[in-house]
């Protein structure tokens, strides 16, 4: 299945609002933009979690294109999908590896947002490129935590450093780092512990890791990857602020796609955050996972 195929199945629920609320809009053949019509179309945007910004932004576009005349569907959707794509576009950047030593990637976020799939997922991909990867399990507050990253370890064919339960994960990761400088890995991946962007102390904790291993390689973390739950919407933004402020998160993975008629959540950072998507989560499985390409995107968005 191509990329675009994936993505268009983990959109269907956004996609479905979309193509029958539109569909509804345009009942009769043709159809009169007034005030009306583009209050309709506003509350259509809104609901798939894009935002009132933007919402308004692709609304006022087709004001000034199309205010006053008869319609048809195709002409205000290509006018929707061309303000969408503007709205989305950003540097087409996955992982950026260092050019000697492990590429260091620190993955953080909300408790259950995704974290530890999407490392299992980034571990598939990097392990299929004859990479040699070493995942860290600095999420030393739940044994399960642990045991769920040794599984995938072992089943990907990764090394793993764990630490004993309750211990600094900040420990963790260092010896994390130091394994993989001794392997010569190409990346290593450290696992954190679900945490709130308002818990103050653990925050400061995820700047200890970050700190520690920035120590070890001053250039590392080379990427710290938030995870964003799809499906929690809007409150994705107020994350995203807190957790770049205290670790300097270097891209957003949105995770959980396929569960969520919120897809339009993307369209929503992408508008007031300047971090990229560099990819998203369309499943459970290892290979669930997608680059994001703003263009393919939009495009699935409307896919029927
Ligand atoms: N449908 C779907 N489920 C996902 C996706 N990513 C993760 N999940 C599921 O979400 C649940 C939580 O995932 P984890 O990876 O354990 O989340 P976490 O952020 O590591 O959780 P904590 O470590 O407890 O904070 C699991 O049941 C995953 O299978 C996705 O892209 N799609
Ligand atoms: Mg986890």
């Amino acid at each position: 299945m191509g990329f675009f195929d994936k993505i268009k199945q983990g959109l269907f629920k956004t996609a479905r609002i979309l193509n029958t609320d539109i569909r509804d809009l345009f009942k009769q053949q043709g159809r009169h933009v007034d005030d009306a019509f583009l209050e309709e179309l506003f509350e259509m945007l809104v609901k798939t979690d894009m935002g009132v910004a933007a919402s308004k932004e692709i609304v006022d576009e087709v004001r000034t294109q199309h205010r006053g005349r008869i319609v048809e569907m195709v002409e205000v959707l290509d006018v929707i999908k061309a303000k969408l794509k503007d709205l989305m576009r950003q540097p087409s950047e996955p992982i950026r590896f260092a050019e000697a030593g492990p590429t260091v990637v620190m993955v953080c976020g909300v408790n259950g947002c995704g974290k530890t799939t999407t490392i299992a997922k980034l571990t598939s991909q990097f392990v299929g490129e004859g990479k040699k990867v070493v995942l860290g399990a600095a999420d030393t507050f739940r044994a399960a935590a642990v045991e769920q990253l040794t599984v995938w370890a072992d089943r990907l064919g990764a090394e793993i450093v764990t630490g004993p339960s309750g211990s600094d994960p900040a420990s963790v990761a260092h010896k994390t780092i130091e394994k993989a400088v001794a392997l010569k890995a190409d990346v290593a991946i450290v696992d954190t512990a679900g945490r709130l962007q308002t818990q103050k102390n653990l925050m400061q904790e995820l700047e200890k890791i970050r700190r520690v291993m920035s120590k070890q390689v001053p250039a590392a973390p080379h990427e710290v990857i938030l995870v964003l739950d799809a499906t929690t919407g809007q409150n994705g933004i107020s994350q995203a602020k807190h957790f770049t402020q205290a670790v300097q998160c270097t891209g957003l993975v949105l995770a959980k796609l396929d569960g969520t008629a919120k897809g339009g959540v993307a369209v929503a950072i992408r508008k007031q955050l300047d971090l990229p998507v560099k990819y998203v989560g369309i499943g459970e499985s290892a290979a669930d996972l997608v680059v994001f390409e703003p263009e393919l995107f939009v495009d699935a968005l409307f896919a029927a």
